[in-house]
C-alpha cells in the first residue's frame, strides 16, 4: 500500500526531530520510505503562541494496515517525547497518516483523508511537490486543492 505521512515539529530543534522521526520509519520492516518533500517553516496554526514549525510530506510504501501504521507513528512520537496536553499546542513531533491509498477511513481512531489537510498549506504544498497528480479521495486533485488556498505563510527550506 501507498501512504503519504505529514511530520511537523516547533520543539526542541524541529529540523532534526523531523530527520529521526524519518529515519525511526525507515527503520521499520514493513515501512519503506520512497518520497520526501523539502522542508518548509510557517508559523503555528490560528497564530497559537509557539515557536516557527518545520513540516514535510513523506510518501511510503507498507504492508501494514492503517491502524498499525498509525500504531508506529504514535510510537515514534512518544519516543520523541511529544507530550499531548493542548489541542494544536507546541510538539516535539507529529506523525499525521495523510491518506492511505485510495482508502476513506472513519472511526474513532483514525480519519483518512486527514480530515484537516485540504485547508493546510504545509500540507498541501509538501504533498504537491513530491506527487503533482495526486487525486486525494473526497476532495479530488491536489493541484486544485493547492490552487484555492492561502499559501504566503510558508517558506521553502
Ligand atoms: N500542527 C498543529 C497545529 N499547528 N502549525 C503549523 N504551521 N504546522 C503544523 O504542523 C501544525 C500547526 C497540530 O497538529
Ligand atoms: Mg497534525
Ligand atoms: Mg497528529
Amino acid at each position: 500500500m501507498l501512504a503519504y505521512i505529514g511530520l511537523g515539529s516547533n520543539l526542541d530543534n524541529p529540523k532534526a526531530q523531523l530527520v529521526s522521526a524519518l529515519n525511526s520509519l525507515s527503520e521499520c520492516n514493513d515501512i519503506e520510505v520512497m518520497t520526501l518533500s523539502s522542508f518548509y517553516k510557517s508559523k503555528p496554526l490560528l497564530d497559537i503562541p509557539g515557536p516557527n514549525y518545520i513540516n514535510a510530506v513523506c510518501k511510503i510504501e507498507t504492508k501494514l494496515s492503517a491502524l498499525d501504521l498509525l500504531e508506529i507513528c504514535q510510537q515514534i512520537e512518544e519516543n520523541q517525547h511529544r507530550v499531548r496536553d493542548v489541542k494544536w499546542g507546541s510538539r516535539t513531533i507529529d506523525l499525521d497518516i495523510l491518506l492511505y491509498g485510495e482508502q476513506i477511513i472513519s472511526n474513532d481512531r483514525l480519519n483518512i483523508p486527514h480530515p484537516e489537510m485540504t485547508n493546510r498549506a504545509f500540507v498541501l504544498v509538501p504533498l504537491f511537490e513530491i506527487e503533482a497528480d495526486l487525486k486525494v479521495p473526497l476532495f479530488g486533485s491536489i493541484k486544485g486543492l493547492v490552487d484555492r488556498i492561502d499559501i504566503s505563510d510558508l517558506i521553502k527550506l
